[in-house]
C-alpha cells in the first residue's frame, strides 16, 4: 500500500492532474465527502488528507509515505526525515512584507527601528530579517494576519500572496518580495528503500508531468 497525503484545496486540486499522469484517480470529491481517507483507482494507492501544515510530519514519521507540501510550510517544519525529489511548481505563490499604506518600511528600516512583525512564518521571518540585519520583534499569529497591522498589534506582516486582493481590501501594500513559492514533492525516506519501485515510477510518473 502507497499512501499520499495532501491537504484539501489548493494543492489537492493542483495534485489531482500530476496523480492522473502517473495513472491514480481519487475516487471521492473531498468538498463533499467527509472521508479522511480517499480511496484511489489503484486498490494499493490510498490518499490521506491533512491539514497543510501536518503533511511534513506524517511523511517524517510515516504516517504516509509521501505527500505534496508547500516550500513555506517545509522551511517551517525544518524537513528532517524528508526526501524532497521534486518542485512541482504547483500553488505558486510568493513570500512578501507587507505594512499599512501609511507605514514608511523603508524609513523605519534606514533608521534601524526596531519593527514588530506579526506572522505564522515566523522560521522564514526571522531569517530574512536577520540576512537584512534589520531588528525585529516577532509575534506569533496562527490566523488572519492582515489584521494585525489594521489593529496597531503590529507594523508589518510577513505572509503569502498570490492575488494581492486580500491586501489591497484591508488597505495594505507589499513592500518586499523576498522568496518565490511552490509545492514539492517530500518522501519518507525509509518508504523509499522499502517500496522502492512504486514510488520510484511514481516519482517519474510527477517528474514527465510538472507544470511549466
Ligand atoms: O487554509 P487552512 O488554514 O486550512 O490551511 P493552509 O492555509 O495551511 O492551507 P492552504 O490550502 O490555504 O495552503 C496550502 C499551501 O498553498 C500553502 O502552504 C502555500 O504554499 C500555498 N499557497 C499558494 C497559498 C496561497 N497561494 C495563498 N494565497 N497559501 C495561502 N494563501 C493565502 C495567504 O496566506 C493570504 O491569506 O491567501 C491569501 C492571499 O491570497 P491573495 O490571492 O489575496 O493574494
Ligand atoms: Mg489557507
Amino acid at each position: 500500500m502507497i499512501t499520499l497525503a495532501l491537504s484539501k484545496g489548493r494543492i489537492f486540486e493542483e495534485t489531482l492532474p500530476l496523480l492522473k499522469a502517473a495513472g491514480v484517480e481519487v475516487l471521492e470529491d473531498p468538498e463533499t465527502s467527509r472521508k479522511l481517507i480517499l480511496s484511489t483507482n489503484q486498490p494499493d494507492v490510498r490518499v490521506v488528507l491533512v491539514r497543510a501544515t501536518d503533511v511534513p510530519t506524517y511523511v517524517q514519521y510515516g504516517g504516509a509515505d509521501l505527500g505534496v507540501a508547500g516550500r513555506d510550510v517545509l522551511i517551517e517544519h525544518g524537513g528532517a526525515g524528508l526526501y524532497q525529489p521534486l518542485d512541482l511548481n504547483i500553488a505558486r505563490c510568493r513570500m512578501s512584507v507587507a505594512v499599512r499604506d501609511d507605514f514608511d518600511y523603508a524609513a523605519a528600516v534606514r533608521q534601524g527601528s526596531r519593527i514588530r512583525v506579526a506572522t505564522k512564518y515566523t522560521e522564514i521571518a526571522r531569517q530574512h530579517f536577520a540576512d537584512k540585519g534589520v531588528h525585529v520583534d516577532l509575534i506569533k499569529l496562527y490566523g488572519s494576519m492582515e489584521l494585525a497591522p489594521l489593529t496597531g498589534l503590529a507594523d508589518a506582516i510577513v505572509d503569502l500572496v498570490s492575488t494581492g486582493n486580500t491586501l489591497r481590501a484591508n488597505r495594505l501594500v507589499e513592500v518586499e518580495h523576498f522568496m518565490d513559492i511552490s509545492s514539492r514533492l517530500v518522501v519518507n525516506q525509509a518508504a523509499l528503500k522499502l517500496k522502492r519501485e512504486p514510488l520510484r515510477r511514481m516519482i517519474d510518473a510527477f517528474a514527465s508531468s510538472i507544470p511549466a
